[in-house]
């Protein structure tokens, strides 16, 4: 059982005020990591620290369309970041909503707020990120535990240790723990698939298996990017990906 499984229960014979889970629902889905099941919205939250490892982002937003779920950037600590930082966050993922807020000065939680009411969202990313710190602003007085990035560093661990679900008015939402980790367990073939950003483009290479990971004129996304109409640092991270995911299912068959 996960944090968000939908459960049936029945009153304990033995203790008056207490319930029994019997069994649990089947689920609409159920995230590998943050291990949580049934959400709706996930929340990538990323900020300029802890430097923000991209790849991950990708990674997340290639594991929501996998599940049904909707991937929404949170860049935060609006506060400390230049503009520059987060219009380039805004580029490389013009196809999703993206919020840039500020949880210590209150800036954008409003929009947040308007934007998950009513549905099932969870939390994710990087430690010290700013996941619960967001939270915080989000439902007022609820107080959970935030921790200094420097001390989170020498400590080397995460302060949030579990997945949690909160409520309030409309909104319920999960707080997890920050993880710099993720496997991928996709074909390499299968990967340009999550590029929202290449549907244009596919069918439209030279070659109907082309991967996309060759210069030249032969293929279509390649000229994208040549031309700007595809996000250099999105194209390379896919690359990059391309190759992890051919290895490991080389050893797969090894
Ligand atoms: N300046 C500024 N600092 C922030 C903001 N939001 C969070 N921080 C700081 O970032 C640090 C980490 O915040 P947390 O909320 O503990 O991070 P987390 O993502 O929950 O971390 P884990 O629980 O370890 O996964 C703390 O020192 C926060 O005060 C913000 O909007 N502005
Ligand atoms: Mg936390
Ligand atoms: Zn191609």
């Amino acid at each position: 059982m996960y944090v968000g499984d939908l459960v049936n229960i029945e009153k304990d014979t033995y203790s008056k005020d207490k319930y029994i889970i019997t069994s649990v629902k089947p689920r609409i889905n159920l995230l590998p990591r943050p291990k949580i099941a049934n959400i709706q919205k996930l929340l990538i939250v990323m900020s300029s620290v802890p430097i923000p490892d991209m790849e991950l982002v990708d990674k997340l937003i290639i594991y929501c369309m996998m599940n049904g779920i909707e991937p929404i950037i949170v860049v935060s600590k609006s506060d400390v970041l230049d503009e520059a930082f987060i219009s380039d966050i805004m580029a490389q993922y013009y196809f999703l909503t993206v919020f840039a807020v500020s949880s210590k000065k209150g800036i954008g939680i409003a929009d947040i707020c308007k934007y998950i009411s009513g549905s099932i969202t969870a939390v994710c990313g990087q430690s010290a990120a700013g996941k619960s710190t967001l939270i915080n602003a989000i439902i007022p007085g609820i107080d959970l535990q935030t921790q200094d990035v420097s001390k989170k560093i020498s400590r080397g661990k995460q302060t949030t240790r579990s997945n949690s679900l909160y409520y309030y008015k409309d909104i319920i939402i999960a707080d997890t723990p920050g993880f710099s980790r993720l496997d991928l367990n996709i074909d390499c073939a299968d990967l340009s698939a999550y590029y929202p950003e290449f549907d244009e483009y596919l069918g439209k290479c030279k070659y109907l298996d082309c991967a996309h990971i060759k210069e030249g004129a032969d293929c279509a996304i390649v000229t994208a990017v040549e031309s700007g109409k595809i996000n250099k640092n999105r194209y390379d991270r896919y690359v990059s990906l391309y190759q992890k995911l051919k290895i490991l299912g080389e050893k797969k068959y090894d």
